[in-house]
């Protein structure tokens, strides 16, 4: 899955941006689809069964999905859409309802329960925040319909109120990046450097800054970091640079940042060349060293093959075909496992180690050059 992350356009655009870093939201790309679900290159096929879609829907035939979708914040987001709406296509035999939430778990609560009024086979939410659940999936539960987590979990006293999750191990992102760190110091003979490091963080209360700080603060104690200060970018470079602005301004000495996306990093990276600062991993000598996470499209990875971002711990936001997996073996009265956590690896430019070892696994470390695109290019 994992190294299906870039289309063979994708790829060539990155290798000739690779020296500039591209940072405005209007100029994203994001990953493709996987290959095995090529929805939005079909539209000549997807005329010609028409009448078959229309006989299949009329036959009540589709498999009815409600998505609560978490917002449209990040690259990583546009990237998990997409995966479900080319995964959950009526061609495939499923009824799509996608709902954006704009980051409001209140709006979540109400897609939910108007999924539940249609009556849809299963609802799929990926929940802002992991607390506040409990009574909305009562209702799910009352009415017959399963619940599937994606992305982000939930803390419920009751843990038979979904079937299934799936996503990404946010504490071992966290701790994967940490250690990077602390190797690359370790590697130039550098490990006594004093790290003064502020954190910009993902929307309080998410799984995914739960762990990523979980981690980080694991990692800042083990190897004696001092964390200055931490802020919520919401997951937003708008947000990720406002946050980053005050922080320079207040933290003149601050030599590391660690932003829980690259969203917020493209933000960090604008704030710190705004005031004049100068990104990169010489930090005894002023400068900013940045790491982030997800790694989902040209523009991240051409932050590090520019050394602008100095690594990226992978997250992997290609869902949908997992969780039509899920929805596939419920079909057929299988039962599901209860956590699917999908495969990461981490991006750098340095050549500093291939694979870092936490807890027993290791994790690759892919160095993002022309070498790596043609891989991904070849998985195609
Ligand atoms: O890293 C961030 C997004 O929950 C893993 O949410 C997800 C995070 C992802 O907005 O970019």
């Amino acid at each position: 899955m994992k190294k299906r992350f870039l289309s063979v356009a994708l790829a060539a655009a990155v290798a000739m941006s690779a020296t500039a870093c591209t940072s405005n939201p209007a100029e994203s790309k994001t990953t493709a689809a996987p290959a095995e679900t090529k929805a939005e290159e079909t539209t000549a096929a997807e005329a010609s069964s028409e009448g078959e879609k229309k006989e299949a829907a009329a036959d009540g035939d589709l498999i009815t999905v409600g998505y609560a979708q978490v917002g449209a914040e990040s690259d990583w987001r546009t990237a998990n859409t997409e995966s479900f709406k080319s995964t959950f296509t009526e061609e495939n035999g499923y009824k799509l309802i996608f709902d954006d939430a704009q980051q409001k778990q209140e709006n979540q609560i109400k897609a939910i329960r108007s999924f539940i009024q249609q009556d849809v086979d299963y609802i799929v939410v990926a929940p802002v925040v992991e607390t506040g659940w409990e009574t909305v999936l009562e209702e799910a539960k009352e009415a017959g319909i399963p619940v599937i987590l994606s992305d982000r979990q939930m803390q419920l006293s009751d843990d038979s109120l979904y079937e299934a999750w799936v996503g990404g191990n946010f504490v071992k992102e966290g701790e994967t990046c940490g250690d990077w760190l602390a190797d690359y110091l370790e590697k130039q003979g550098r490990a006594d450097e004093e790290i003064n490091m502020v954190t910009i963080q993902g929307t309080i209360g998410a799984t995914a800054q739960i762990g990523r700080t979980r981690g980080l603060y694991q990692a800042a104690k083990a190897y004696g970091w001092n964390i200055l200060a931490e802020e919520s970018g919401d997951f937003t470079q708008a947000k990720g640079k406002e946050v980053m602005q005050s922080f320079l301004e207040e933290y003149p000495e601050l030599n590391m940042v660690y932003c829980e996306n690259d969203n917020e990093a493209f933000g960090a990276i604008e704030a710190i060349k705004e005031a004049g600062r100068t990104i990169g991993t010489d930090i005894r000598n002023g400068e900013i060293m940045v790491v982030s996470f997800d790694g989902v499209d040209v523009d991240a990875l051409s932050c590090v093959a520019d050394g602008e971002i100095s690594c990226i711990a992978e997250c992997n936001p290609l869902h949908g075909p997992w969780i039509e997996k899920i929805i596939q073996m419920m079909e057929q009265g299988r039962v599901p496992s209860k956590y699917t956590y999908v495969d990461e690896g981490m991006y750098s430019n340095e050549d500093i180690a291939s694979s870092i070892t936490i807890n027993g696994s290791s994790y690759l470390i892919r160095k993002v050059n022309p070498e790596l695109l043609v891989e991904h290019e070849n998985m195609q």
